[in-house]
């Protein structure tokens, strides 16, 4: 191709400098006299993002010329993190970079400081989506995210008097460096109304969609560069806009707020992100969005296809779509409606095509989880689609019918519309329906989905069933995260595990090299540093590095039990209250995660840990031998600080609850060791790590159902076990609260009298354990040998493991290398 301006593309330092300067003057518009830290923050991102267009136009022009296979991986969340650091590692100048700012008089770590991360996600399941982005462009896989884009992402967490109070994330009040937007490729996406149906000129039968409203999804694109390759794919979401940003009729009645009013309207769709964990079965809104950005996505698969001189009936050799959970779901009766009534398709090859284009990956056990939508709102939002889904009901009921004959709860219970009172479209069945596979995110999680929430589905079609371990990328949660400790391990085994994490194990031998664990622990103990400075500037509390500082970090949620964690820092307490001249191993409880806002339990465990730590933190009887920090704000930006530094990994769900967990993997991978129960991808990270080097309580899954068959009596436990009488009295009592025995009455009350997690059941194996915990790291020398064990055997759980395994087993797709030419 053509000589491209060398001066967006060098990298070497003097180039470098220079860039930075020119997009200062003009691209930010600012003299060096006048420029704030985020204006060199936007000059550095667009220096990098100049650097990034070779890879990414090379790319598009090579999938397009090839017409690679392509993943489309369907997100109604994508929790990107900064992109800044992770473009510069993946690019490979990271270390020009810095030291030309550094040259430059500039502070690296400032700059970096400055993003406003895309906080476009809830938690595990949005961040996933990132972590298999990262992989697949690692990976070399031709592939595309789909998703929205929002314009308030998750909202911000602030602490008033202990309490969580929510803000907007204005995340694109300065601007998106990383995104350019599409204007050409924008798609029409029509919205409620009615059917008709007409005969076409071949004589044919066919069904029209006449919509009430239109809305324009206009896609704004983030290139994703692999690690290390030239490959660069590409992140699309879409935007929501009024077709006419005025409509002239109601404009030429003299209704000009009527008219901006449908402005307002369409744009509404694109406009924040739902919490996940509040039910939102009533949210219009939350529908129109899963609508919108699926339509949108398969509108551009199919212009996609056409560019490419393919037939309409090639779409699933094209394309392996795959659906996060069910929120994309709405894409089987979606693909099937542009298959059939745009193009012409007859039922059986429109659903043949469906099929094989279509995978889903179930997320959770948590049966009020499933998503479901009232028949009513479905109808009148989604006229032609709930037709659709009948078909595919009354088809798929009778092969139901046909391999169980005369089994009416089976059919109840499978069918695609739950009529056992009012009438709701179930998700989850209608995804099982459509897709070639189902997966689970860990081997337990993918065994439980056959024996309770999809089992029928199990029984009907076994062979769509198959689990894919989550993992997450060891190129933001070890290298970028944790640069001292990657640096420590190229040291001794070269780099090459940053792509192949498996050769970690290639360090195992130095777990008993005394040299090598100093340096380990010295690592440890300078970020953990680092942290507790942070501690002490932001919330004004001191914490000793030398602590074992123990951390649970993720959204607040009872099947998580943060209040498990509580009960265990309450007993401590009231043990040294009683006895203060006992020693205990000094240790630094972190928390930190975000409540739903309309969760209330999860508001009042938030508020429970800051009054524990308000009693806690200022108590000179504890001599500083605890301390209990709530940091606000949990996103992907202060999660980097955190994995690192902690030294004991909090993963406490009940057994059967969490469906992975990805935490678990980044707190391994970084030298911290997990106390944990049998729940989600614990179980196999306790195999691979070895079961000396975990520790291990609680009751298993199948316990946990089986103590609830048997009538648990949460109260019982409350009255055998003396310290868990005596932790929940003090709570009770009000001592936390300034004498207010009612403020957490409903979450001691839940506990003692329903108790549906059953904390009370593993309390006291939490504390033994959590005392084994103890002793375990008075002992530095073995403590930090299991950490290195820990870190070091982690090398199944990178993504790049379970993306390779989708592409194999369920996308059958292959790496498509970029070659570029200067
Ligand atoms: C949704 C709801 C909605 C109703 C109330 C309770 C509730 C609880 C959780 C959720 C979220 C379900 C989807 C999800 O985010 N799952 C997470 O996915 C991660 C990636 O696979 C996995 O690691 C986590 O264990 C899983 O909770």
């Amino acid at each position: 191709s053509t000589a491209l301006d060398k001066e967006r593309t060098a990298t070497d330092i003097e180039s470098i400098k220079r860039a930075f300067l020119n997009n200062l003057f003009y691209v930010q518009g600012k003299p060096v006299s006048l420029a704030t830290q985020h204006d060199y923050y936007m000059a550095l991102a667009y220096l990098v993002r100049d650097r990034m267009l070779h890879r990414w136009n090379g790319t598009a022009e090579s999938y397009t010329q090839h017409r690679a296979r392509t993943v489309c991986y369907l997100s109604a969340e994508f929790l990107m993190g900064p992109h800044l650091g992770n473009n510069l590692i993946n690019m490979g100048i990271y270390e020009p970079v810095r030291q030309a700012m550094e040259e430059l008089g500039l502070n690296f770590d400032t700059l970096l400081a400055q993003e406003e991360e895309p906080g476009l996600g809830n938690g595990g399941l949005g961040r996933l989506a990132a972590c298999y982005l990262d992989s697949l462009a690692s990976l070399e896989v031709p592939s595309v995210g789909y998703g929205i884009r929002y314009e308030f992402g998750i909202f911000e967490q602030d602490l008033r008097d202990g309490w969580q109070v929510e803000r907007t994330d204005k995340w694109l009040r300065y601007g998106n460096p990383w995104e350019v937007v599409r204007p050409e490729w924008s798609v029409e996406v029509k919205l409620g109304g009615y059917t008709e149906t007409y005969t076409d000129d071949q004589d044919r039968y066919r069904v029209r969609w006449v919509p009430d409203r239109e809305v324009l999804g206009v896609p704004y694109d983030t290139p994703i560069l692999g690690y290390q390759v030239n490959t660069a794919n590409t992140l699309r979401l879409w935007k929501a806009e009024a077709i006419e940003s005025f409509d002239f009729a109601v404009f030429n009645q003299g209704n000009y707020y009527g008219a901006v009013e449908q402005k307002v309207a369409s744009e509404n769709i694109s406009k924040v992100l739902y919490p996940n964990d509040e039910k939102t079965a009533g949210k219009q809104l939350r529908l129109e969005q899963q609508f919108f950005f699926v339509s949108c996505s398969l509108q551009d698969m199919f212009r996609i296809l056409k560019g490419q001189g393919m037939a309409v009936e090639q779409f699933h050799e094209k394309f392996a779509i795959q659906l996060n959970d069910t929120h994309p779901a709405i894409a089987a009766p979606e693909l099937m409606r542009l298959l059939l009534d745009e193009h012409g398709l007859d039922w059986s090859l429109a659903w043949e095509i469906t099929q094989k284009t279509l995978a889903y990956t179930n997320h959770t056990l948590l049966p009020e989880a499933l998503e479901k939508w009232p028949v009513s709102l479905f109808g009148q939002l989604l006229p032609r689609h709930l037709q659709i889904i009948y078909e595919i009901n009354n088809r798929f009921l009778d092969l139901v019918r046909m391999k169980f004959p005369k089994d009416a709860a089976r059919l109840a219970r499978m069918s695609l519309i739950d009529e056992s009172g009012d009438r709701y479209v179930r998700m989850a069945n209608l995804a099982c329906v459509s897709s070639h596979t189902i997966n689970g995110v860990a081997a337990l999680h993918s065994e439980l989905l056959k024996e309770t929430v999809l089992r029928d589905f199990y029984e009907l079609f076994p062979e769509k069933f198959c689990n894919k371990t989550n993992g997450v990328t060891p190129r933001r949660w070890m290298v970028l995260s944790n640069p001292r400790l990657s640096t420590l391990i190229t040291s001794r085994i070269g780099d090459r595990w940053i792509k192949h994490l498996d050769e970690l194990k290639a360090i195992e031998p130095l777990a008993d090299d005394a040299g090598f664990r100093a340096e380990w622990r010295a690592i440890k103990q300078s970020v953990k540093r680092e942290l507790a400075g942070r501690i002490h500037r932001q919330h004004g509390i001191l914490v000793d590095p030398a602590s074992l500082f123990d951390v649970q970090v993720k959204r607040i949620h009872e099947y998580k039990r943060q209040h498990l964690n509580v009960l265990h820092i309450v007993t401590l307490y009231s043990q040294l209250k009683q006895n203060p001249s006992l020693d205990i191993t000094p240790r630094t409880f972190i928390f930190s995660g975000k409540a739903a806002p309309g969760y209330h339990m999860a508001k009042l465990m938030i508020k429970l840990v800051t009054a524990v730590g308000d009693m806690v933190n200022r108590d000179p009887d504890l001599r500083n031998q605890l301390k209990v920090i709530f940091l606000p704000n949990y996103n992907v930006t202060n999660s980097q600080r955190i994995y690192p530094a902690s030294d004991l990994s909090e993963q406490i769900s009940t057994a059967g609850f969490e469906a992975s967990g990805t935490g678990n993997m980044k707190f391994a991978m970084n030298g911290a060791l997990t106390i944990g129960t049998l729940d989600g991808a614990n179980v196999e990270i306790r195999d691979a790590v070895g079961a000396e080097n975990f520790f291990l309580f609680g009751l298993t899954a199948p316990e946990v159902v089986a103590l609830k068959a048997d009538g648990y009596d949460p109260y019982s436990y409350y009255q055998r076990h003396p310290m868990l009488k005596d932790a929940i009295d003090l709570i009770a009592s009000g001592h936390f609260s300034h004498g207010d025995g009612d403020l957490f009455k409903p979450l001691l009350d839940k506990l003692l009298y329903h108790d549906p997690f059953m904390l009370l059941a593993d309390y006291q194996a939490y504390i033994d354990c959590q005392e084994t915990v103890g002793r375990a790291y008075s002992d530095a020398d073995s403590w930090t040998r299991m950490a290195i064990l820990n870190s070091v055997r982690m090398g199944s759980f990178s993504s790049d493991r379970s993306i390779a395994e989708y592409c194999s087993d369920i996308w059958k797709v292959n790496p498509f290398p970029v070659g570029l030419v200067d």
